[in-house]
Parts: C-alpha cells; sequence; structure tokens
C-alpha cells in the first residue's frame, strides 16, 4: 500500500499480504500487549483509514502467548487520572473500536491466552473471533476496583446477555473453549493455531467485493442500532447500493449461466 506506512507504527506491527489482507499485530508481549494510551490512538489511526487505503480484510493478533490484559494498569495508576481525563482515554478506546466494528473492513481476532478486561472488550470490536485451546476470556474489572470503560457493557453483553456479562464481571468468571464457542464469545475454535485460522478467514473474506464486505462490516451494526422500521428501511437502501453494483454483475452472470458454485451442505 502507498498509504499505509507500516514503519509509523510503533506500538502495532503492520504486515500487509499480497492480496490486501493486512495482519495488525500488538506488540507488547512483555506486558502482555496490555493496552496504553499511545496502542489506542495506533488503532485509532490504522481503523479510521483502513477501507479508505483499500485494506481488504485484517487479521488481528498479539504477540506472544496472551493475545491482551486490557487496560495498562500500571500506566493508570501511575498516571494516577482525572475522572475527566479517564473519561477522555475511553473516549479515544470508543472511537478506536467504533472504526473497528463500523469501519466496513472485515476483522478476525485471532485470540490466545487471556482475552480479558479491555482485551476483550478489543476482540469484541472484531467481526470475527477465533480461539486456539489456551483462550481464555474474563473481565477482572470487578476484583481490580474498576469498571468496564471500553465498550464491554455493549458488545459483550451483545455476544452473550447481559446477565452472563454481569456474572463475568461480578465474579471474575472465566470462559474457555467449546463453552466460550456456545456461548457466542467466539464463532470459531482450533485445535491448531488461531493465527493460522484467522489467516485462511481472511484470505477468504478478502475474496468478497468491498462494497459486500462494507454493508456487512458496517451496515449490519448500524441497523442494529435503530428501530425495525428504520433498520429495514435503511437495509432497503444500503441493498439499493450494493446489489446493484457494477462489479456484482459478473457474478451474477456466473450464477445463470451455471458456472458459479452451488450451496451445498457440509460433507
Ligand atoms: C500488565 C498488565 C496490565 C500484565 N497492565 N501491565 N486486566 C487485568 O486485570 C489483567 C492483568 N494481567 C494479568 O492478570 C496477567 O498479567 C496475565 C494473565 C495477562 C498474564 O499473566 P502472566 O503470568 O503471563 O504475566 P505477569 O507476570 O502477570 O505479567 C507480565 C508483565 O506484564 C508484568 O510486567 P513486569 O514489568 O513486572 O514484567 C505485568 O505487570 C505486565 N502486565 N498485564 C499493565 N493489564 C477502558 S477500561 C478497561 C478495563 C480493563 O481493561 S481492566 C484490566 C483488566
Amino acid at each position: 500500500s502507498d498509504t499505509i506506512n507500516p514503519q509509523s507504527y510503533e506500538k502495532l506491527a503492520i504486515q500487509e499480504r499480497d492480496n490486501g489482507v493486512f495482519v495488525v499485530t500488538l506488540n507488547r508481549p512483555s506486558k502482555r500487549n496490555a493496552l496504553d494510551a499511545a496502542t489506542i490512538e495506533e488503532l485509532v489511526s490504522f481503523f479510521s483509514n483502513a477501507h479508505r487505503n483499500g485494506v481488504k480484510a485484517v487479521v488481528l493478533a498479539g504477540e506472544g502467548d496472551h493475545f491482551c490484559a486490557g487496560l495498562d494498569l500500571v500506566e493508570h495508576w501511575k498516571e494516577d487520572r482525572s475522572p475527566d481525563e479517564f473519561m477522555h482515554v475511553c473516549l479515544r478506546w470508543h472511537e478506536a473500536f467504533n472504526k473497528m466494528e463500523y469501519g466496513g473492513v472485515p476483522i478476525i481476532a485471532a485470540l490466545k491466552g487471556a482475552v480479558v478486561g479491555g482485551g476483550l472488550e478489543l476482540a469484541s470490536a472484531a467481526h470475527i473471533r477465533v480461539i486456539d485451546q489456551t483462550a481464555y476470556f474474563a473481565l477482572p474489572e470487578g476484583q481490580r476496583g474498576i469498571f468496564t470503560g471500553g465498550g464491554a457493557t455493549i458488545r459483550v453483553s451483545d455476544m452473550i446477555g447481559k446477565t452472563r456479562m454481569i456474572d463475568m464481571i461480578l465474579m471474575g468468571r472465566v470462559y474457555q473453549g467449546q463453552e466460550a464457542v456456545n456461548l457466542g464469545l467466539a464463532q470459531y475454535i482450533t485445535e491448531g493455531s488461531s493465527f493460522d485460522k484467522a489467516l485462511e478467514l481472511a484470505d477468504k473474506a478478502a475474496q468478497n467485493l468491498p462494497l459486500t464486505n462494507f454493508a456487512i462490516c458496517s451496515a449490519i451494526s448500524h441497523l442494529n442500532n435503530m428501530s425495525g422500521m428504520d433498520a429495514a428501511y435503511a437495509e432497503a437502501v444500503v441493498a439499493g447500493v450494493v446489489n446493484t453494483q457494477p462489479a456484482a454483475r459478473a457474478r451474477l452472470e456466473a450464477f445463470a449461466k451455471k458456472t458459479a458454485a452451488r450451496v451445498r451442505p457440509n460433507s
């Protein structure tokens, strides 16, 4: 890409692959990829521009054994922030995570080890979560004497329901493995590397038309915030734009001429 300069990132490792898929890696393994303010700013800059910069899909990963330990508690403690300062910290987290969820570029999170607190908030802003056998989810905020501030009350409740989220933060309850998938914390679980599986999924998503992916990875979230009547209306508008895009004609023609793959059950 001409416009994304991996060298301009210090907290994130950015790698472009030849199909427009980018690997974005939290790169602070010695601190278990805890999210300091500088990392959040780099997430804002990457995801604010990803669609415009032609990014087709993203694998979001963490260096080391843990995806992300959440808020940098040491930075938070040392800075002894005022309420006003921490409100603004949280607003930057929301800026980053909203750019992810609503940005129109498919984001596949490759999860392992701790996916906790703000790390779970970050993961929940991705569109797809893949876990390996080591991954575990928790909201330790309750025990730390704090509260969520990066959208867990919205996105984690959406994934697992309000009552389970309350249990997680109140009790420090940990979910992992197949149970985490059954509850909706992740959509895929693998015996092997979650990174390899996430990359496979990103490569697959990158084969869709970018405007279709834009609708999937932006409109669905927006429409879910609306009343049913308004969502149905807005869905028709989105479909009006997406379903008539010139780039779709070749795919429709292939179906009409019987050269396109048919949808079949899993074997
Ligand atoms: C950190 C952080 C962190 C590790 N902030 N420095 N999040 C939490 O409450 C999770 C806190 N972390 C842990 O429970 C554990 O560190 C882990 C389970 C993630 C990893 O355990 P382990 O045994 O591999 O590592 P460790 O020895 O605990 O930590 C290694 C180093 O990472 C150590 O630093 P060092 O300089 O002493 O080597 C730790 O201090 C550092 N580290 N986690 C800062 N979180 C917008 S509101 C969001 C609310 C939240 O996210 S609350 C945070 C929830």
